[in-house]
Parts: structure tokens; sequence; C-alpha cells
């Protein structure tokens, strides 16, 4: 499918620093080398609802990825998906009687909006999981041939026992797996399974579903692990920089493809890094489109709050953090937009070389965007207090501000 258009990211001066992120499966940071091509896989939205903030954030985070290896003049190839069919899809296209491929349709449609108009780069592929039904046949095939997957009542299932390195990704004991796979659309507790954790890789034709041809697998339709691991395989290969997604995703999601991928390839690790972004929160729970407690961003944009301040907002919280939307945050992020707006306004101000060496800094070190607004923070401040004589400065923050924070001043 077709992903949003690019904005533009000015080129800056002198270069950008190495990447360091902190990784799930070793649980400390990892420093990454990539050669002059990057490799990112960033797990898609299941497009039933629209976008909101949490899911912002976590796009966020590695929009900020992809500028800090442009900053460094590496080119990125960045893959993402859309899981555009599956169960929560289904069911809630059914409970409002509306056809589930114009539901996602629809909803990847604003998804697309929200992306551009908060600056988020592009994936250069954008793959929805219908379309990469003809791949993910054959590596179902495969494992069943391998031994890594059996049938049960015509539906086929990996077996985690088939990979010595299960576990891996996430690093949970076994009843913390149980839970959170019963929480995040696994079935434990299915009568017949080998392991209770055991995900599905293809799912038999159920009446009233739509069903695509699964060759010897019967007419189905794929399971929701095996859907990024073929396509990310297929875009990136094995051994790709950066997998990424919001914390909820580690277990099972990641530790499931992380498997898939092993067996299918002998190779580990499949990504380099894990990395993974907090929950935003609203009114004390996560935001999610299952319980309904959302501030979306097609519905501020069209209340006419600048999608500058939106971006703002989400880059004022490190990534990893777990936080809370408000309308307090946003307020904040607005004055801030303000300021820094006035502040380069100015025909002239104070130097700002250094300011984008610290915002450099600060993206490499695990993406400290808060750390990076406090610099331009204090440029501004600067500005506002003696001014400066840097006919070049307003000029040079405002890029260094959009190249590096997607932010246009
Ligand atoms: N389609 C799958 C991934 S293959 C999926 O999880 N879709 S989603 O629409 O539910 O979520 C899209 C992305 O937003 C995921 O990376 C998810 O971890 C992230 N996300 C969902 N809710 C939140 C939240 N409240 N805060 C931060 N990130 C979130
Ligand atoms: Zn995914």
């Amino acid at each position: 499918m077709h992903a949003w258009p690019a904005s533009d990211v000015p080129a800056l001066p002198g270069s950008g620093r190495d990447l360091s992120l902190h990784d799930t499966a070793t649980g400390g940071p990892v420093t990454l080398v990539p050669g002059p091509v990057a490799r990112i896989y960033v797990c898609g939205i299941t497009p039933y609802d629209a976008t909101h903030m949490g899911h912002a954030a976590t796009y966020n985070a590695f929009d900020l990825v992809q500028r800090v290896w442009l900053d460094t003049k590496r080119q990125v190839h960045y893959v993402q998906n859309v899981t555009d069919v599956d169960d929560p899809l289904l069911e809630r296209a059914a409970l409002n009687g509306d056809d589930w491929t114009e539901l996602a349709a629809r909803e990847t449609d604003l998804f697309r909006e929200d992306m551009t108009a908060l600056r988020m780069l592009p994936p250069a592929h954008y793959i929805g999981a219908v379309e990469a039904i003809p791949g993910i046949v054959p590596l179902v095939e495969r494992l069943r041939d391998a031994g890594a997957a059996y049938e049960l009542e015509g539906d086929v299932y990996f077996s985690v026992e088939s990979d010595p390195n299960f576990g891996k990704v996430s690093n949970l004991d076994a009843t913390a797996m149980r839970i959170l796979s019963a929480e995040r659309g696994g079935d434990p507790d299915r009568p017949g399974k080998k392991n209770p954790l055991d995900p599905i890789l293809w799912l038999a034709a159920r009446e009233g579903e739509p069903s695509w041809d699964g060759g010897s697998l019967g007419p189905g339709r794929p399971g929701w692990h095996i859907e990024c691991v073929a396509i990310a395989l297929d875009h990136l290969g094995m051994g790709f920089d950066v997998q990424g997604g919001g914390s909820d995703l580690a277990f099972p999601h990641h530790e499931m493809g992380a498997s898939h991928a092993q067996v299918l390839t002998g190779e580990f690790p499949m990504a380099k890094a894990y990395v993974h972004a907090g929950m935003v929160a609203l009114n004390g729970e996560k935001m999610s489109k299952s319980k309904g407690n959302l501030v979306f961003v097609s519905k501020l944009r069209h209340d006419g709050v600048d999608p500058a301040a939106i971006r703002l907002t989400l880059l004022a919280h490190h990534y990893r953090d777990n936080w809370e939307w408000t309308d307090g945050v946003l307020a904040e992020a607005a004055e801030r937009l303000g300021r820094w707006r006035a502040a380069v306004s100015r025909p002239d101000g104070p130097s700002a070389d250094a300011v984008v060496e610290e915002i450099r800094a600060a993206l490499a070190d695990d993406l400290d965007a808060p750390a990076a607004l406090a610099a331009v923070d204090r440029w501004a401040a600067r500005q506002e207090r003696e001014g400066g004589e840097d006919t070049g400065a307003p000029g040079l923050i405002s890029r260094a501000v959009d190249a590096l924070l997607g932010v246009a001043l």
C-alpha cells in the first residue's frame, strides 16, 4: 500500500552521532553502527479506530530514530505494517455493521493524514497483512515441515519449544507470559495445545469471516506475529538494526516474531535492538482502543490545535516513560512553541552551533528528547533576555528543530 508524503529534512552542518538505544532483550544500551543503510521495522496500527496519542507517541520515538540516522548521512530503510485483518478489526466492523475492508481503509487513510500532519517520516515500504498473505503461507508451511508447527482442528500453531532462544526478547517468567498471552491476543486456555503459549500461525476459515487460499494449509487467514515476520524478512532480512513498537508488544508479539524468524532462518537475533516505547495513559489507564479512553490526533487537529504543539507534547516526554495525557501538557507545549517561534523570528540571535551539538548528543543518548528541548529552551531564553549578533542562528535553530525533532517553526 502507499504510505504518506515525506516532509523535507533540512541538512545540518557537520554530522550527527551514532545512536545508542535501550534494548529490551539485553536490558541495556546498544550502540548501533549500521552501514550506509540503516534498517528498521516498526509495528504499524490495527486500523479499527483513529490514531490516538499513544500511537502518536510510539511513532514519534521511531521517527526520531530515523532522523538521528539521517543526520549521520545514512539512508534509512524503514518498514511498517498495517494489520488490516485481525480479530479486533473484524469484531469492531461486525459491532457497527461496517464492512471490515472499508473500516480498515478509512482508518488507515486517517492515520496517513495524522502522520503527515505530525511530520512523521514515512516508511519506504508500508505493507498490509492482506497483501502479505502470499508470502506468509510458504513460511507457515516451512515451519510445519520443519516440525515447528502443528495442526489443531484445522488451525496451525507455532510450537514455542522449537526455539532454543524463546524468551530472550522479553525475559519474563512463565506466569507473566501466560497472563500476557491471554491479555494480548493469545489463547493459552485452548485445550489440545502443546504449550499454552503457542501462538496461532494460520487460522482456518470461519463461517462469516474473510479467508484466503492457504495452499496446503487450507483456506484461512494469518496469525498476527507471522505477519510482521514475513514482512520484515521480505523487506529487511535478518539482523536488521531495530525492531520497534510500544512496550505492550514486547510479549507476546516481538518474542513470538523473534522465535518464528529464528526457526525459519537458523539465525539469531532477528534485530540488533528491540526498542519499546512507554505507554501513554488517560485518566490513569493506558490509552487503548478496546477501553475507549482516547484522545485522537485528528480530533485535536479539527479543533484547531497546531500539530507542532501535539508533537512538542510527545517530545516533552522520554519515549521510554509511561506518562499521562492531560490538557496541561498540551498547553505547556503550545506555550513552548510560541516562545520558540518568537525566538527564531528575529533577524539575529545568540550563536546556535553548540545548541545543535547539544540536541545531537541528547538524541544519540537513547533519544533523550526532553534534554533536546531543554537545550532549545535555553537558547530561546537567551535570545529573549539578551539577543545576539549571529544572523545565521535563528535559521540554524529552525532547521535543527525541523531536521532532528520534526517540528516546523
Ligand atoms: N498492529 C499491531 C502491531 S503489528 C498493533 O499493536 N496495533 S495497534 O494499533 O494496537 O498499536 C499500534 C502501535 O501503537 C503499537 O506499537 C502499540 O504498541 C502502540 N500503542 C498502542 N497503545 C499505546 C499507548 N497507549 N501508548 C503508547 N503506545 C501505544
Ligand atoms: Zn507487529
